[in-house]
């Protein structure tokens, strides 16, 4: 039976999100079809102020008209303004090409937020105006509703971390919220749906506030608890209750509020969280509590950033691991062992006597001993700042009595063991559960093959990947917890390709245009609270503003966030066009922790600043500015000329000091001169034989070499060096335990081993093997590209990726001289694919010959093309199990 559907209606990439604060938010569906060919020739969107309108086709806020259009993603809202708090009702029709209805959605919603800041009519409170660290405050009020609730909205703005409490309750499964941002140029408020938690009668509304980044007090090399909006933690509020008869109630946060300190003694980013479950107030969340002995709330003065809304998903605990081993590597000193290299927080429970003392340590090494290794994780904080701050470190003491369970609030910590000592006996597994806690984006994308140590390595980078995704993309969840640029835009690709990360990453180039100077430099890690715009970083680094606003474009059609970030790109080059000599940027990082040879600096610095100089015209060309097209079309003449000139040596057809990072750095970046491509390649190749198959590279180069063997033909050479276990090589990482990826090829000392900044290769995996590559001419996967490689000794791979226009399935099984090609591309996308193969002749495809020289241009349809002389293999096409932790 013909089937058509359409799911995930977005707004802003998000289903039924409250609190957009953009005037014209984007929409967008996905069309299902069971049938191949189903395409949309035409759409109307309908929006309403209430569902009994959208339901009766009245379109009050916004009627799109009929549209003849085949786009489904960032399709702009046009209608009547938006005022605050407004909800949104839409649905979508379709038409086919045969000009009849094709299809209609269900009603979707979304909510805005508060749009102006005037809007807002509570004040800024604290308990006390001192940034000193101070005992974690709760604060309350209770109110009385006279009807029954119909809906009721708190928008939140608690800095540095808030959990909301409505009568006794806490408020939704949110953590640290919200997100890190340069507090003095933007604060995130939270819109929390509260409608269940209230009653007619009394209510109360409570929260307890953390320091989080607003206010880091221990100190560290990168001095965050010198940032300049470093204050003590304070809370804006707004609950809004729509009662049954229509009237609102306001309830904000004023002096008329109470205040104490409770049970957290001390919490840090860093150091982590102390609590003393004696000094709880039983009962503080809820109305009637006796608040009479509690202080007057303070009001003070609110940060100087700008009030936005939290338009990302949450972070919340996402996962739940039970340990595998506890040992007892000393008396009374018990050691955890998770199996996994995470981030999040032990949850502890247990029953014991009241004032026993838990202190639970978290690593992810342990020394020789047994115990873990405290300074691996904070080697630089700890040596940099004294030895007796606390870190990474959970203190729970027991009230008594029934049972209890605890986890840290507001902090999370990087570990793979735990280490507790004061447990009253001997623990089991049941007292400690590992969970993983990092922005909940969901998984979008699944890849396996027939090689077990593929699969481990694109495990390992799924697990660093959300352990370094923090409401920022981080280096690592322990030791730094720092957005690090470099880092960020290595991984963004593959990031991508496996979370719904589109909301995420345009938060983060928010941040990145905020940390940006006037002069144009950013810093290498963002937010920041001043440090690291020294010059140290460079370009490979600071590319991460227009690398991951291109990559938005590519992967989501995002011609919004190319425009917003236009004068911050162009500030960016012009930058170093002043720091530029003869066209060359000497300074930064350059190919950080390089497995053997280094590279020289101005060899990818200029590498970067002629990629960013091209992306520049490309956006010019787009957003229609010829004027700039051709100025930065000439600057990047200019940049290519120079480095040829001072790194190109004609009879070595080689660059620089020839490292593989070098040569795959000029090939990546589009730097070599025409003609001369295929002798560097070459060169590359000798260089790849002579290093015995081995990547000798750093970060950078991790990225460009593979992708550069793809690109030319050659990804039979990739394979081999990912399959190697000898050093330098992933699986030599996985040969010492590694269940996730490291910071540094040799595993040195004190280094992390928990960085996602070599991940690149999972993105590698999609194009390479299963072959799906998208087409930068039909951004978002509107057309994409599948073109498997059968490599090495594989006998199948199969990858999913839910794209902007639905889901790509591609699978392939090799069984003798017979290859067996499953791809599925989404309704109202089309594909061009493939077919490896030497022998045109013998290629059949669903039904039909097809000549093998003539690329298949297969339109929409949820087709199934296979074979037909093979039977489908087991799981090939439809979807498969993941084995090891699921994500
Ligand atoms: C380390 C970080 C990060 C890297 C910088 C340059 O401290 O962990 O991975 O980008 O150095």
């Amino acid at each position: 039976m013909r089937r058509l559907m359409l799911r995930k209606l977005r707004c802003e990439y998000v289903e039924a999100p409250l609190g957009i604060d953009v005037q014209r938010p984007r929409l967008s569906w996905v069309l299902e079809a069971s049938d191949r060919a189903q395409r949309q020739a035409a759409y109307q969107v309908l929006v309403a102020s209430t569902e009994e309108l959208l339901r009766r086709g009245k379109a009050d806020l916004w009627d799109s008209g009929h549209v003849n259009s085949d786009h489904s993603t960032q399709i702009e809202y046009r209608g009547r303004e938006l005022r605050s708090c407004a909800r949104c009702h839409w649905k979508v029709r379709l038409w086919g090409a045969d000009g009849k209805p094709l299809v209609q959605s269900k009603p979707a919603v979304w909510e805005m937020g508060l749009l102006e800041s005037s809007e807002w009519h509570g004040k800024w409170i604290a308990r006390t105006e001192d940034p000193a660290y101070q005992p974690a405050p709760l604060l309350r009020r209770g109110f009385t509703l006279r009807d029954t609730v119909k809906r009721a909205r708190a928008y939140v703005c608690g800095l540095g971390y808030h959990e909301l409490y409505i009568n006794g309750h806490k408020v939704g499964d949110r953590l640290l919220d919200p997100g890190f941002t340069r507090y003095d140029r933007r604060v995130l408020y939270v819109t929390h749906d509260i409608t269940e938690y209230l009653r007619p009668g009394d209510n109360a509304v409570a929260l307890m506030l953390g320091t989080g980044w607003y206010n880091v007090h221990t100190a560290s090399t990168w001095h965050h608890e010198s940032a300049a909006w470093r204050a003590s933690p304070r809370l804006l509020l707004e609950l809004r209750a729509t009662l049954a008869g229509g009237r609102i109630e306001t309830i904000v946060s004023d002096g008329a509020w109470k205040t104490a300190t409770g049970a957290i003694q001390y919490d840090s980013i860093y150091g982590g969280e102390t609590y003393d479950a004696r000094a709880e107030h039983p009962g503080w969340s809820s109305p009637g509590f006796d608040d009479s002995a509690w202080e007057q709330a303070k009001v003070v003065q609110g940060p100087r950033g700008a009030l936005s809304a939290q338009m990302i998903p949450p972070m919340r605990v996402c996962n739940a691991i039970e340990p595998r081993t506890i040992t007892e590597p000393r008396r009374g000193v018990f050691v955890f062992d998770t199996g996994q290299n995470m981030a999040g927080l032990a949850r502890l429970t247990l029953h014991g006597p009241a004032g026993t003392r838990l202190v639970m340590k978290y690593s992810d090494q342990l020394s020789a001993d047994g115990t873990i290794n405290e300074l691996a994780n904070g080697g630089h904080i700890l040596a940099f700042s004294g030895p007796s701050q606390q870190f990474q470190t959970d203190t729970y003491v027991l009230k008594g009595g029934a049972p209890e369970s605890w986890h840290a609030r507001f902090c999370y910590h990087g570990f793979q063991y735990v280490q507790m000592t004061g447990f009253p006996g001997r623990p089991d597994r049941e007292n400690l559960t590992a969970l993983t806690v990092h922005t909940d984006a969901k998984s979008i994308g699944r890849f396996e093959c027939s090689n077990e140590l593929f699969n481990k390595i694109w495990r390992a980078t799924q697990w660093s990947f959300v352990n370094n995704f923090h409401s920022i993309p981080t280096d690592c969840p322990h030791r730094e917890k720092n957005g690090w640029t470099g880092d960020s835009h290595l991984a963004a690709e593959q990031g991508l390709l496996h979370f719904d990360t589109a909301a995420f990453y345009t938060k983060w180039v928010t941040d990145l245009a905020d940390a940006q100077r006037d002069t144009g430099e950013l810093p290498g890690i963002v937010p920041t609270g001043g440090w690291g715009y020294d010059e140290w970083n460079g370009p490979a680094w600071d590319s991460a503003l227009i690398l991951i606003a291109l990559y938005l474009y590519l992967y989501h059609g995002d011609v919004r966030i190319l425009e917003r970030t236009y004068p911050s790109m162009r500030r960016y080059v012009d930058y170093l066009t002043r720091r530029a000599e003869a066209g060359i940027v000497s300074f930064g990082l350059g190919d950080w922790v390089p497995a053997k040879t280094e590279t020289p600096v101005p060899v990818t610095s200029t590498g970067y600043y002629y990629a960013d100089a091209k992306i520049l015209v490309r956006a010019a060309e787009f957003l229609g500015n010829p004027h700039d097209a051709r100025r930065y079309s000439e600057l990047a003449d200019s940049i290519r000329r120079a480095f040829n000139g001072t790194f190109y040596d004609d009879a070595s057809a080689s660059y620089a000091n020839g490292s593989q990072t070098a040569l795959s750095c000029a090939l990546y970046q589009g730097l070599v001169e025409p003609g001369n491509e295929d002798r560097v390649f070459q060169t590359l190749l000798r260089r790849i034989e002579q290093d015995d198959y081995h990547m000798d590279v750093g970060i950078l180069g991790a990225k460009y070499v593979p992708n550069v063997l793809l690109e030319h033909g050659r990804p039979d050479i990739a394979y081999r060096i990912f399959n190697q276990t000898s050093f330098p090589s992933y699986g030599y990482w996985f040969e010492r335990g590694a269940t996730t990826l490291w910071e540094t090829w040799d595993a040195r000392e004190n280094t992390s081993r928990n960085h996602i900044m070599f991940g690149d290769v999972a993105a590698w995996f999609h194009k390479a093997i299963t072959g799906i590559n998208l087409d930068p001419a039909a951004p978002g996967f509107k057309h994409f590209v599948v073109k498997p490689h059968v490599l090495g000794d594989l006998t199948f791979a199969r990858s999913e990726y839910d794209s902007a226009h639905g889901l790509i399935k591609v699978a392939w099984r090799r069984t003798g001289s017979r290859l067996q090609l499953d791809v599925r591309v989404p309704a109202n996308a089309t594909a061009t694919i493939h077919v490896p193969g030497r022998n045109p002749a013998v290629v059949e495809v669903a039904g039909g010959e097809y000549r093998f020289d003539t690329e298949l241009q297969l339109i929409a349809g949820s087709s199934q093309q296979r074979n037909k002389r093979h039977k489908r293999g087991p799981g090939s096409g439809s979807s498969f199990q993941l084995p090891g932790p699921v994500l």
